[in-house]
């Protein structure tokens, strides 16, 4: 019995690892993304510079250790030193790691005032978390629409194959320009949710009753997507978050469009068509 389930166990997971050495392998990584925003590449190589620092200190550690037990060993007839209450010992075990906490310190002060430095922004999005999906407001523009999961009920209930951005897409996306510092508020109508988009370097909670604010400058165009990242309630994985950055001339006509979306009525009642349409945007900013 219990060798049948170790072979049978064998058998599954070599299969599991057949099918998941295709396609998946492919986008398999074992670091962290690397994103496409400068705060993205400020938390990887900060990332990556800890990581190098724990790996020399766990190296000395270890290597110190390892010796240590292996030629003081007692079929060596080795006698324990003694050096209880050494002060210069003392010193040292405090000051070595405050100075080397002190040097981690330094670039992730540095990164933490870049994240947090919202001034200067072209744009500002409002992003509202609802259960169970997201609220986009452009202020300054009049914009606002709500972003939903559109992936078919029948890929979820296993009824049709899985699409390739399974849960991971939405009917109406959040489009910025690219090169653009876009300031990002996130605030909640509801529960606490979490804005996360791996490539953008951060995650920001979104709670009702408060702001947060961030900002991301996003250097490539694409498609980057997300999810929510604070457990919301039933559907907490169903109110994904999708990016597109686009050109700047790509993105001045979406919003065009957009604006016009909103308007219709306003743009019908006048004699000629609405050119300047921020006298009918701006109450619908509030
Ligand atoms: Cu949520």
């Amino acid at each position: 019995m219990g060798m049948n389930r170790i072979v049978a166990g064998t058998a599954a997971l070599g299969s599991g690892l057949a099918s998941w050495s295709g396609s998946a392998c492919a986008e398999f990584a074992l670091n962290m993304p690397r994103g496409v925003t400068p705060v993205s590449h400020d938390v990887y190589h900060l990332h990556m510079t800890i990581f190098w620092i724990c790996v020399v200190i766990g190296i000395g550690v270890f290597g110190v250790m390892f010796w240590s037990i292996y030629h003081h060993r007692k079929s060596r007839g080795a006698v324990a030193a003694q050096f209880h209450e050494s002060t210069l010992i003392e010193i040292l075990w405090t000051i070595i790691p405050m100075a080397i906490l002190i040097v981690m310190a330094v670039p992730a002060t540095a990164t933490l005032v870049r994240m947090y430095d919202t001034r200067d922004a072209e744009l500002t999005v409002k992003v509202t978390g609802y259960q169970w999906r997201w609220h986009y407001d452009y202020l300054d523009e009049g914009v606002g629409f709500f972003s939903t999961l559109s992936t078919p009920q029948a890929q979820i209930r296993n009824a049709a194959p899985k699409g390739e951005h399974y849960l991971l897409e939405v009917d109406n996306p959040l489009v910025v320009p690219v090169g653009k510092k876009v300031r990002i508020l996130t605030t909640a109508a509801d529960v606490i949710h979490s804005w996360w988009v791996p490539d953008l370097g951060w995650k920001k909670d979104a709670i009702p009753g408060f702001i947060n604010e961030t900002w991301t400058q996003i250097e490539k165009p694409g498609v980057y997507r997300g999810q929510c990242a604070e457990l919301c309630g039933r559907d907490h994985g169903f109110m994904p978050i999708v990016v597109k950055a686009v050109p700047e001339a790509e993105f001045k006509e979406w919003l065009t469009q957009m604006k016009a979306k909103a308007t219709p009525q306003t743009a019908q009642n006048e004699s000629h068509p609405v050119s300047q349409p921020a006298t009918v945007s701006g109450g619908q900013a509030l």
